[in-house]
């Protein structure tokens, strides 16, 4: 058994420059630190990440009430922490310490437990059968609230699909590069851009991205072997006002939106669209889940919020077949993994994911292999980005060696 000796909490950069914390718990004289991350087109219903204030407020609110509570607690005990954090901020949405306080002080925890027993995060967590690998879903041209003068859908992603995760994210980064070889092609004389997940923005008409992304998919799967598909998160509610979806050049009502849900699944053999309707709207997701479903994952990011009681809500009505999990949604780790069980359950697929503003924490590979997900969604190229993905070959090559 190993306790908290002392608890640290520091303000640092997210990858899109503003602020964020991480936590740095000591026990045994073992350093543990998790950083937390931010969205962009962040759900209305998941947990707020700072104080309304700001960063400032939740350092100083950690400082005189998380803080001083952590020393001498057991490792161990995971569930009691997370119970603790609610406790002290005693809001439905993290809304009085922040959400990405109490993220980065439950992940920092599991990483001392972990330390503790001698293990890797996602062996500790997952238990000695955990062999499955997600298969990495990465950004590779978009918009949104992610990229000025972009598609109006927020990512096109490419999701390799071998055993192996090197050779996933390898497909995956070479999907990226044609498309850019492509776009260079198309537009020789005008400036290419990045958006905040490192994928590409250009000026191209969202169905013209998705023709540009399948072809180079169908490309690299030939030269590699294994399938190699294209996937969506429009994260519609940035554009669904007054009824409708807004795209740049068409304006769909919720019928329609569902008919060109329908056939692009079916055009292009889309694996997975995520978000694919306002973030209230359980009854488009459960009408397109029970026309596609058996082809297609349905994935609820905004609508689920990695919430049980939003997901529970969800099976019931059959909307959707996947959850997106992101930690910070919930605040905590015990929230996220309850979340997960209670997906798996029912026979939803669960994709754990990054936020559109990241830091270099490397944690969410080992939630991805430790639960068992069928993907981890975080990006293709870029430093914050990779660290996940370069953590995920070197679980794999761990995991190679048992
Ligand atoms: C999403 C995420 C990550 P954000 O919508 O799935 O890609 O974006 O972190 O901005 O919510
Ligand atoms: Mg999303």
């Amino acid at each position: 058994m190993s306790r908290i000796e002392r608890a640290a909490i520091r303000k640092i950069l997210d990858s899109r420059g503003n602020a964020t914390v991480e936590v740095d718990l000591y026990s045994d004289g073992h350093l543990s630190r998790a950083a937390a991350p931010s969205g962009a087109s962040t759900g209305a219903h998941e947990a707020q990440a700072f104080p309304k204030p700001g960063v400032d407020e939740a350092l100083q609110i950690f400082r005189k009430e998380v803080g001083p509570r952590l020393p001498g607690r057991d490792v161990g005990d995971q569930s009691g922490l997370d119970r603790l954090l609610r406790e002290i901020d005693g809001t439905p949405g993290f809304s009085r310490i922040g959400g990405n306080v109490a993220v980065a002080v439950s992940l920092a925890n599991a990483k001392a437990a972990a330390a503790s027993a001698g293990k890797s995060l996602f062996r500790f967590l997952g238990g000695p059968g955990s062999k499955v690998l997600p298969f990495p879903f990465g950004n590779v041209i978009g918009g949104g609230r992610h990229a000025v003068g972009g598609t109006t859908i927020q990512e096109f992603l490419v999701v390799a699909q071998s055993a192996s995760p090197l050779a996933n994210v390898t497909a995956n980064a070479r999907v990226h590069r044609v498309v850019r070889d492509a776009l260079v092609k198309r537009f020789p004389t005008e400036p290419l851009g990045r958006g905040d997940e490192g994928a590409w923005i250009a000026k191209l008409g969202d169905e013209e991205a998705l023709g540009l992304l399948a072809d180079v998919c169908r490309g690299v799967e030939s030269e590699v072997g294994f399938p190699v598909r294209p996937a969506l998160d429009l994260a519609a509610s940035e554009f669904f006002r007054d009824g409708r979806y807004h795209y740049r050049d068409a304006t769909l009502s919720p019928e329609k939106q569902i008919d060109f849900l329908e056939r692009i699944i079916r055009d292009y053999g889309l694996f997975s669209v995520e978000d694919p309707f306002d973030q209230d709207d359980f009854g488009s997701f459960a009408r397109l889940t029970q026309a596609v479903g058996g082809r297609c994952k349905v994935i609820g990011d905004d609508l689920f919020v990695t919430s049980v009681d939003r997901l529970r809500k969800g099976i019931g009505l059959k909307a959707g077949n996947a959850i997106l999990i992101k930690p910070n949604q919930i605040g905590t780790l015990s929230e996220t993994r309850a979340a997960v069980d209670t997906a798996h359950a029912a026979g939803y697929a669960t994709v754990v994911s990054h936020r559109s503003g990241e830091t270099t924490d490397e944690t969410i590979a080992h939630l991805a292999v430790a639960f068992g997900s069928l993907g981890i969604k975080t990006g293709t190229v870029g430093g914050e980005r990779t660290a996940k993905l370069n953590e995920l070959i070197r679980i794999e090559e761990e995991l190679g060696g048992t």
